[in-house]
């Protein structure tokens, strides 16, 4: 079949044999997320037309004001999962605590943990900027046939088995790995269907466009404000350019494609960053590898992390290889 107009469900067929594990459980897993993404996807691209944005009026576990949407996303994306009774566990983002699945898994044979962020970047819903939500796989490391403990959400991002990401932008992707590569899907609303549009993904090794927050320059390290001197200074093929969306599957996903590196790092005003470990930074981190990329905490590999709170917070270094080495080279001159 030619790749160009493969479905999703082909795709994950097709690809079976690439799944380390049991096949079918993962499969069924990456099409409920399919499912969700485009029952969310109808909502987003609706959100100004009906009542669900805005706050809901409830502040979420991040101290966060919750958008309508984000309520949505986050009760759609548990429901599928729980629905399709493949999963032992859910955390999103959303939740202050982990979702142990017993409806369905009453005996506790299901071996999968999903974590999500379901809308990332919600807080631009209200002005018509793209949205993603994230997803991130693991097989449970506590034995089949007991409940599902905080250990089993607890891993290191190398124990993914499948991570992705939908981005409801001018189009709406889900671009996900199971470890083989990444591979970028595109829906075609008229149908229902993702296309298989953007075959093994692959960060260019360099790039010119760097992603940051600027105005939070003056709280950067200083191994920070030595690598933004250095994309700005007249140099070489620099000045790079700067480009930040404030929603990181945005951001990330274009530097896939263009080439580029996407920052969040620690701050004076944030002592670990923003971003999540387990439902943002390993997710991206996981495809950012698998395309070829790199993501760092600005001193060795994010997946490598050994997590020891559900929304503990990293910071983020993540794009380009070529880039992401050369922010590592200023962090760790900054400290001689
Ligand atoms: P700031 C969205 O809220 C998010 O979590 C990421 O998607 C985005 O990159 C970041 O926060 C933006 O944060 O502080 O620059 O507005």
């Amino acid at each position: 079949m030619s790749q160009t107009n493969q479905t999703l469900g082909e795709f994950i067929i097709e690809n079976q044999s690439s799944f380390k594990y049991t096949s079918g459980e993962l499969s069924r897993l990456i099409n409920s997320i399919r499912l969700a993404a485009k029952v969310v996807n109808h909502d987003v691209n609706k959100a100004g037309l009906v009542d669900i944005i805005g706050a809901a009026g409830e502040v979420n576990v991040q101290g966060e004001n919750q958008q309508k949407l984000d309520v949505y996303a986050n009760k759609k994306f548990i429901q599928t999962l729980i629905n399709r009774n493949i999963v032992c566990g859910i955390a999103s983002e959303e939740e202050d605590d982990f979702i142990a699945i017993n409806s369905q898994d009453e005996n506790h044979q299901n071996k999968y943990v999903v974590l999500i962020d379901p809308l990332d970047g919600s807080s631009n819903i209200d002005v018509n900027v793209s949205v993603g939500t994230i997803f991130s796989i693991y097989r449970r490391v506590t034995p089949v046939g007991t409940p599902v403990t905080l250990e089993d959400f607890l891993q290191p991002g190398h124990q993914q088995v499948a991570a992705g990401y939908v981005i409801y932008g001018t189009s709406t992707m889900l671009v996900y790995t199971t470890g083989a590569g990444v591979n970028g899907f595109t829906l075609n609303p008229a149908i229902g269907t993702f296309y298989l549009s953007h075959p093994n993904m692959r960060f260019p090794e360099d790039g010119k466009i760097y992603s940051v927050n600027e105005g939070n320059y003056t709280h950067f390290p200083q191994g920070v404000k030595d690598y933004i001197k250095y994309c700005q200074m007249e140099e070489g093929d620099r000045p790079y350019t700067s480009r930040y969306i404030g929603s990181m599957v945005s951001d990330i996903h274009r530097n896939m494609i263009k080439g580029g590196i996407f920052m969040y790092p620690k701050s004076s005003k944030d002592s670990n960053g923003k971003l999540r470990l387990l439902y943002e930074c390993n997710p991206m981190a996981f495809i950012a590898e698998q395309a070829h990329g790199k993501a760092s905490d600005g001193f060795g590999r994010i997946l490598d992390i050994q997590p020891t709170a559900l929304h503990e917070r990293a910071p983020f270094f993540c794009g380009s290889k070529n880039m992401v080495e050369k922010v590592e080279e200023f962090m760790r001159n900054s400290l001689k």
